[in-house]
């Protein structure tokens, strides 16, 4: 091949249909992108040939967060240098054309970019996995804020052109709803992974009509019913909903749902057919699928619908490959998140697949009866309920694997959420505790920190095997590299504060602390504990305009559910404190709010590597793993948090002198709860009637929309329906200021800090999805590698 600058100008040319000199940033990362895609075409169809046959694994998922695919390609392809040369060749400069591509925000959160890192995970260890979605014309919402209320604005993120995706017409499948025929056009998105020669696949799929148009309708002058019919089609694939843990019950969602898991099938299927013959009781010896909470759930009564009524298999034959073939993982214990569809939908628009969910319900009932369960448990946990049905319960019956994501997470499910499965069935229950990838994570976001490493290392082999980390562990007393340690994060802080600035407008100092929270908003993740202790702590400086505090900037990154109105009160509460803070002299440098607008999987890759304190300060039990407070912990921050989730892990890792710990225990929630009076808190904790009164006595403005109120009530009052304060809000509040505090003292002594950050930063090996990945394929998928050389 030639090389890469001769290449790059003729894509160039092709795609600006000018020169190269006088082609936009975008242009050029649209050419560059052709040029990968030429430099991996081989291997990726060798790839897919050489999994094609053997046993694979399929990760089915509503969401994948991907973010930019550039520069994790060139790094996995080792072209990073020769871009860099290729593109300033042209008098371009390869940072600008990074950051002028769109982030793939197809997914809300955590679960979604869970999906990203596995792939990563999965390709870097040539391991048969191919994941499968729905390609969203538009991505999550796009966030503005206008008098700090947020906005949300739609996100076409390929509008202009996406040559990561590539249209695979000829292997279309149908997908026939009861009211609705379409057409599911795959594009396929070549996963590259780092050292290796193997490229991966996410398979996104879109909707087409049969025809483009109704070309009766079209001759008989009904034009615009041609148009409405296939618009219709469109809309399927046209939005990804923007809730993050909780459910919408709307017809559009289960629609999309059953469209990407029923084309899916099809196409595995199909490539079974071709390599093993038509004995399809076989089936789950060659392939599992991973569910990825309950959306993709409907691919259970649709795989029985394929084998009963495309391929005659017998009841029991075919339910033998289903419960092999499924495995189930649960991401949250919040029951808002549960899904559960009226029955009616599914008799509206898949009558056939609502009929298998009745016979799998008859038979579990039956099952259960024989067994010797009583009455109200079988009604309890049958799949369908009171005219609805329920993905997770079904989930639990067919899958043969059913995983948590921490250890902590796994216990609540086993022993509360799915305790009654996990009575019949413990031998489906298992961990698998949430990883992250360590090449965006830390090798591609934060250059500084990984060339340290890769000179103590002796080489980039932590890049694949995060857990070498842990033998330059003992560097932790070398004063030297700890000072070193300490150059790169504030070299990290200074590039933050000017891209802050060009971003936000805003002065930030990078001799402050930077305390960060990024991530959903949600009340159980508790923000509003954040901006409490903000509040409360510019009223301390208030008191005490001489008090030598060491200056902090506060930053938060968080989209709200566009219908989720207490989260938005939360958005503007917070950017109401940054005017009040930002704008008072007597506060200066001290202290300084920043509310990081719309927040995605590329700002958090600025502020991550830049960032001191961790804060993930959920309510106990609530934050299932989270996966932020890993890609902190590879990047020298401080956690901050609460014993949930994954940070139980964490402060395991790490031993209690290196992370900080508050706040009430899962264990000890429920005995707290019984006399729970936040009244008295509010009354008697120091500074907190001064903090909660200023939402409402004219200190902070809610633009007369009453929400401020709203929170305040929700923490003082309860509505009946569940208690006061339902996440302990108050209760957690002067535990987590003394933290805190604490921390900011303990800042000071800037070496004993260093060497907390160093201790996190080569203990995080436990933490990369490689680790995770590699659990999986040993216990629940079984896959070997299979490298293409
Ligand atoms: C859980 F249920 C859900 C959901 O709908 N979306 C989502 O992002 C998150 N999650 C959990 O809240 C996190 O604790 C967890 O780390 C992440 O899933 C990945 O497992």
């Amino acid at each position: 091949m030639t090389n890469l600058t001769e290449r790059l100008g003729a894509q160039v040319r092709t795609v600006a249909g000018r020169t190269p000199e006088n082609s936009t940033d975008y242009e050029f990362w649209t050419g560059l992108s052709a040029a990968l895609i030429e430099q991996i075409a081989d291997r990726w169809e060798k790839t897919t040939q050489a999994y094609a046959a053997g046993r694979q694994q399929h990760y089915f998922s509503a969401e994948f967060l991907m973010g930019r695919a550039m520069l994790n390609n060139l790094t996995n392809l080792g072209m990073v240098d020769e871009a860099k040369k290729a593109v300033s060749a042209f008098g371009k400069n390869l940072t600008d054309v990074l950051e002028s591509e769109h982030d793939a925000a197809l997914g809300n959160g955590g679960l979604g970019r869970l999906a990203a890192c596995f792939l990563d995970s999965c390709a870097t260890q040539d391991l048969p996995v191919t994941g499968y979605g729905i390609l969203y014309r538009y991505g999550l919402f796009k966030q503005s804020f206008s008098n700090g209320f947020q906005c949300e604005h739609p996100d076409p993120w390929m509008e202009e052109g996406y040559p990561f995706v590539i249209r695979r017409e000829e292997q279309q499948r149908i997908v026939q709803f009861d009211d609705l025929t379409v057409r599911a056009i795959p594009y396929d998105m070549p996963i590259t992974g780092y050292g290796t020669d193997n490229v991966g696949t996410l398979r996104l799929w879109k909707s087409e009509p049969m025809e483009e148009f109704d070309y009766d309708a079209f001759n008989s002058q009904r034009f615009t019913d041609a148009i409405v019919e296939r618009e219709r089609v469109n809309d399927l694939c046209r939005v990804l909903y923007p809730n993050d843990t909780t459910y919408e019950g709307k017809v559009l969602r289960v629609r999309q749902q059953y469209f990407f898991v029923s084309a899916s099938l099809q196409s595995m299927v199909d490539n079974f057919i071709a390599h093993h013959g038509e004995d399809l009781t076989e089936f789950a010896a060659y392939n599992s699928i991973q569910l990825n909470d309950t959306h993709p759930v409907l691919a259970i009564p649709e795989l029985m619908r394929i084998l009963l009524d495309e391929h005659d298999l017998s009841w029991e034959d075919a339910w033998n490959v289903v419960t092999n073939t499924f495995a189930y993982t649960n991401h949250t214990v919040l029951a808002e998140a549960l899904e559960t569809w009226e029955y009616s939908i599914f008799d509206k628009i898949f009558s056939r697949v609502l009929e298998i969910i009745k016979e799998i319900d008859r038979r579990f009932r039956l099952e259960l009866a024989e067994e010797g369960f009583d009455q109200g448990k079988i009604d309890y946990m049958a799949p369908i309920q009171s005219g609805r049905i329920h993905m997770a319960w079904t989930a639990c019956y067919a899958a043969y694997s059913i995983n948590g994501v921490a250890a902590l997470h796994t216990e609540i499910i086993k022993h509360d959420t799915l305790h009654d499965w996990y009575e019949i069935w413990p031998e489906k229950f298992n961990n698998k505790t949430n990883g992250v990838t360590p090449r965006r994570w830390l090798q591609q976001c934060n250059p500084r920190l990984a060339k340290l490493l890769t000179r103590l290392v002796g080489s980039d082999a932590w890049v694949t095997d995060l857990d070498q980390l842990k033998t330059i562990e003992s560097y932790v007393s070398d004063d030297s590299v700890m000072q070193e340690l300490l150059e790169i994060k504030h070299a990290n802080k200074i590039d933050f504060a000017a891209w802050i600035k060009d971003r936000e407008g805003i002065d930030i100092s990078p001799d402050a602390i930077f305390d960060v929270q990024i991530k959903r908003l949600h009340e159980y993740k508790r923000q509003l504990m954040n901006a409490l202790y903000l509040l409360d702590l510019y009223f301390r400086i208030k008191d005490n305009p001489n008090w030598d505090l060491t200056p902090r900037v506060a930053i938060f990154g968080a989209k709200a559910a566009p219908g989720y109105v207490r989260a938005k009160a939360i958005i503007k509460l917070i950017n109401e404190i940054a005017r009040l803070v930002n704008n008072d002299d007597e506060v200066g440098d001290k202290l300084k709010v920043v509310f990081v607008e719309n927040y995605n999987v590329s700002p958090a890759e600025h502020i991550i590597p830049a960032a001191d304190i961790s804060e993930q300060i959920s309510t106990a039990g609530k934050e299932a793993s989270g996966t932020g407070n890993m890609k902190f912990m590879m990047n020298g921050a401080l956690t901050l948090g609460t014993l949930d989730g994954a940070n139980v892990e964490i402060v395991e890792a790490v031993g209690h002198d290196n992370a900080y710990i508050f706040g009430a225990k899962v264990e000890e929630l429920p005995a707290l709860r019984e006399n729970y009076d936040p009244r008295y808190l509010y009354e008697t904790v120091p500074g907190l009637k001064r903090t909660l009164d200023a939402l409402t006595d004219g200190t902070l403005d809610d633009g007369n929309t009453g929400m401020f109120h709203d929170l305040i009530r929700s923490l003082l009052e309860s509505p009946g329906y569940e208690p006061a304060d339902l996440y302990y809000v108050l209760g957690d509040f002067d535990a987590y200021r003394t933290a805190r505090d604490q921390m900011a003292e303990d800042y000071r002594d800037q070496l004993a800090w260093a060497r907390m950050c160093w201790i996190n930063i080569t203990n995080s090996g436990r933490f990369s999805s490689d680790r995770t990945i590699a659990d999986y394929s040993r216990d629940v998928w079984k896959l070997d590698a299979t490298p293409i050389s």
